[in-house]
């Protein structure tokens, strides 16, 4: 019954924190995206790519979420954009806390866009708003198609789809008619980018559509 207790104190607690990281962010008109995944289906590639992209036009910041290391946050400094890490030591999610203190350590008059790569995980960073706007998730093909079935809440909550390692398809029995009609099942409404960071496809797509998705934003006076 206590324990019960504490975990609904904890997502209470959380939800506190995230209204009021999305406040701050909306005011300051930092548009924010919580960008999830497994281990290893390419979050920081796909960044390093977004970067090198828009990072002409907008003004880019990073949140890095490890376990342990500053591994991603290294490659992600390399392209000259403000980066915060945080090392959970082993918790297997991002909370809106510790998404505060990184804020808190950002300027956010110099960001038009925040992103925040969480922890390698299909399933906890779903559970956790930490402020975003939206949350975007990579899902691989090596990953086998029948992750969306098997951990949907991440498929469900997301806005956009990012199937990366695209130019290992032939090498997997990833089935994709199968993939799309398990995605469409848990969420219609999210868009679906196939892109492969090793052959640079796709990654442009993905980037115009976060570009209008900023400009909506813009528009409706968030
Ligand atoms: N073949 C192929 N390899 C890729 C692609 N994208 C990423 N990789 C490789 O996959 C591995 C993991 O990529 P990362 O970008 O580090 O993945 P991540 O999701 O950030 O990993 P964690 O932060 O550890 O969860 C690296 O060796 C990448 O070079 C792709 O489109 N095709
Ligand atoms: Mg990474």
């Amino acid at each position: 019954m206590s324990e019960i207790k504490v975990i609904t104190n904890m997502l209470k607690v959380n939800e506190e924190i995230n209204v009021q990281n999305r406040r701050m962010l909306t005011e300051k008109g930092v548009y924010t995206i919580n960008l999830m995944s497994a281990p290893g289906a390419g979050k920081t590639s796909i960044l390093e790519k977004l970067i090198s992209r828009l990072k002409g036009d907008l003004r880019i910041a990073v949140v890095e979420g490890d376990l342990y290391t500053t591994k991603d946050a290294q490659r992600i400094e390399a392209h000259g954009v403000p980066v915060v890490q945080i090392n959970t030591e082993g918790a297997c999610h991002l909370d809106a806390s510790l998404i505060k203190d990184a804020i808190d350590s950002l300027n956010l008059n110099e960001i038009d866009l925040l992103i925040i790569e969480n922890i390698g995980n299909l399933v906890c960073p779903a559970e956790f708003e930490v402020g975003e706007d939206i949350k975007v998730m990579v899902s691989s093909t090596t990953e086998g198609n029948d992750k969306p079935l098997k951990y949907p809440l991440m498929y469900e909550k997301s806005s956009a789809i990012i199937l990366n390692k695209i130019d290992l398809t032939e090498f997997t029995n990833f089935d994709k008619q199968e993939f799309y009609k398990d995605v469409k099942s848990i969420n219609a409404d999210a868009v679906v980018f196939e892109t492969s960071c090793t052959k640079d496809s796709g990654i442009d797509e993905f980037c115009l559509w976060v570009k209008n998705k900023i400009d909506e934003n813009k528009a409706k006076g968030c």
